[in-house]
């Protein structure tokens, strides 16, 4: 706080950006990692239905992605951004050939749900998609329609937390569940290195449109709106999947 200044006018000066960046980082107390769900799906508390029911209900968030960020891209006016943003498009989407490494991101979370036991037609049907999870992406992907796309690349900052969440399913999870073939856990290890790359770009915008104090308020509401979006979905996953769920409703 700068003491020169009398108080409601130094309470309206934006935070320098090393702060402003600490208390979008200080809100990885609110990120997915920490829900219930999460924490007994990485420590390998969870049995094989519970882990397809997720898996199944985040292939949804995954394809929407692409659409979210085609919604970003459609609000941009500045070349130079659409040029980065379009690579997340295709991280997703895939391209060239769309074969082996060029498949995108969706497919190879397609590959994660053949791992654990779900069919190609398990995930695309959409048919184990749970209410709150379709309503929860799809809170984000009209956030992104309707917001400017300062404000929709800001809610992409969750991935700030995202590396760490992916390290450790790749660490517990071959020890937790033997049982899904190594080869289906590449999602998480391909993601790490692009989500970094996203973060960068995401704080690069982020410090310079939030060059008043308003502006970096709203950039914490964005931010905790978008951790809301993956809180409630872990709820609704975690409510649909009990541990005494009749087998005959397992996925
Ligand atoms: O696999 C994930 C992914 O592709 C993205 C894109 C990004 C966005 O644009 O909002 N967020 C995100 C996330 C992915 N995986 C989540 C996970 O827990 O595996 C984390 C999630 C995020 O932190 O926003």
């Amino acid at each position: 706080m700068n003491a020169a200044l009398p108080p409601a006018v130094a309470k309206e000066l934006p935070w320098p950006a090393d702060e402003f960046e600490a208390r979008l980082r200080a809100r990885e107390s609110g990120y997915h990692i920490h829900h219930a769900f999460n924490r007994r799906l990485n420590s390998g508390a969870l049995a094989p239905f519970q882990v397809r029911g997720w898996v199944a209900n985040r292939f949804y968030y995954q394809q929407a992605i692409p659409m979210k960020d085609a919604a970003v891209m459609s609000n941009c006016d500045d070349r130079e951004t659409r040029r980065r943003w379009a690579l997340r498009l295709l991280d997703h989407d895939g391209h060239d050939d769309f074969e082996g490494a060029n498949a995108g991101g969706i497919e190879v979370w397609t590959q994660l749900g053949l791992a654990v036991g779900l069919t190609r037609e398990d995930l695309w049907s959409q048919r184990h998609v749970q209410p709150g999870v379709r309503f929860a992406v799809d809170a984000y992907v009209n956030f992104a329609r309707r917001s400017c796309w300062q404000e929709g690349v800001i809610s992409s900052l969750t991935e700030m937390f995202a590396p760490k969440i992916h390290a450790d399913r790749l660490a517990g999870w071959p020890s937790h569940y033997p049982w899904i073939d190594a080869s289906g856990l590449a999602y998480f290890r391909n993601r790490i290195p692009l989500a970094q790359r996203d973060v960068e770009h995401g704080l690069e915008v982020a410090h310079s449109w939030c060059d008043t104090r308003t502006r970096q308020d709203r950039a914490l509401a964005i931010l905790q709106f978008k951790l809301d979006v993956l809180w409630t979905m872990l709820d609704a996953v975690e409510r649909a999947y009990p541990d005494d769920l009749a087998e005959e409703l397992r996925p």
